[in-house]
């Protein structure tokens, strides 16, 4: 998720809570753009994940935040962040932040991570080599790999939110060349999309066949990328970033459309509900679903969800025939797609 902040400088924060009605939203913001920095300037992961959580608990409030002493009491929210809420509310901005912003090997170092295909090691290295922009980036072409020059040539294109209209667009022309491709596969755009967001980072299309089902390790040989081949030589994919035997990351567009970010992955036919629900999240959503599964005796992932024996060891995956089936197991109350922002426990 490290490519999301929108253009110029200085970047805005990546991950911004992307729902309407946050009362906090120049703390989350703030927090985002800290923990972005941690993540991509100084790798640290550890503190990008506690400002990230922290950005994520004050976009849930539903009253504005008055002191940081009052934010400390949000769990995720320590002392060190409290100060740093009480400078931002009674100066308007954080000196840490403009620190970051006024340093010129911090600024291209965010920069470059913001091309696909370039993390925060990658952009460290560049700019010791005396990568700045863009534009020095497009001169040292020959080093880059296939991914970042794909990032690279469509570096705007992949910062700019899908609008929904286009995917809809998109995932019918995807299921009518694919129905007439094989029409034993069913498809389904899962993500921010089928949460019903107005517009999306990417499209994730998740895909099922008969022919690949649990008890194999992996699908037929070739399965997804006879289907890539296809849908490239439709047009509908354009470019690939990279290729496994179950995830497509890649490029596609609509016809005469923008160059968009695309994420294909099969899933075994027999475990498809548990693959909708943990592609369409939040990613937030499902650490919350996890962790409920976990203190209810289960395990869940992607493929399954099974019942953790008195050993400790996880026994055999549940049937699941809909993503209700999973709510059930976890006594948890069916929630649509379009409410999936947190886990709601009555
Ligand atoms: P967006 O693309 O519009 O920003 O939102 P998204 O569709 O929710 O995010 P995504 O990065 O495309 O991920 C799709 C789903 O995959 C996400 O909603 C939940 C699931 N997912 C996790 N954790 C992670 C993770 O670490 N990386 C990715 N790529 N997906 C994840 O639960
Ligand atoms: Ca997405
Ligand atoms: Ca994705």
């Amino acid at each position: 998720m490290s490519k999301r902040n929108s253009g110029g400088s200085p970047p805005k924060a990546k991950r911004k809570a992307p729902d309407t009605g946050n009362k906090n939203e120049d703390i989350s913001n703030m927090l985002s753009q800290l923990s972005d920095y941690e993540k991509n300037v100084t790798n640290n992961v550890f503190k990008a994940k506690a400002y990230k959580k922290a950005a994520h608990a004050v976009a849930g409030l539903d009253y504005k935040i008055s002191s940081g002493k009052e934010a400390t009491r949000v769990p995720g929210i320590g002392k060190k962040i409290g100060e740093k809420i009480d400078e931002f509310l009674a100066t308007g901005k954080l000196k840490k932040i403009e620190r970051i912003e006024n340093d010129e090997i911090s600024t291209a170092i965010s920069l470059l991570t913001r091309v696909n295909g370039i993390g925060p090691v990658a952009a460290r290295a560049m700019v010791e080599k005396g990568v700045r922009s863009l534009d020095d980036l497009r001169k040292t072409k020959d080093t880059l790999t296939h991914a970042q020059q794909i990032g690279l040539k469509y570096f705007h294109e992949f910062e700019e939110r899908i609008p929904r209209p286009e995917i809809d667009q998109y995932k019918e022309l995807c299921t009518k060349a694919l129905t007439k491709y094989d029409d034993s596969i069913q498809l389904k755009i899962c993500g921010s999309y089928r949460r019903g967001k107005e517009s999306s980072f990417d499209v994730d299309i998740l895909i099922c066949h008969p022919g690949f089902v649990s008890s194999m390790k992996n699908p037929p040989k070739n399965m997804l990328s006879d289907l890539v081949n296809f849908l490239l030589s439709e047009g509908l994919l354009t470019d690939t970033l990279s290729l496994g035997n179950v995830k497509f990351m890649g490029v596609g567009r609509v016809p005469e459309g923008k160059a968009r970010r695309v994420d294909i992955r099969i899933v075994p036919h027999d475990r498809y509900w548990c693959g909708v629900l943990y592609f369409t999240g939040s990613d937030v959503f499902n650490q919350e679903m996890r962790a409920h599964a976990q203190a209810k005796g289960f395990t869940l992932n992607e493929y399954s969800i099974r019942p953790i024996g008195t050993l400790g060891s996880p026994g055999e995956p549940l049937e699941v025939s809909c993503e209700e089936d999973i709510f059930d197991y976890l006594e948890l109350t069916y929630q649509e797609p379009n409410t999936r922002t947190k886990l709601s426990v009555t």
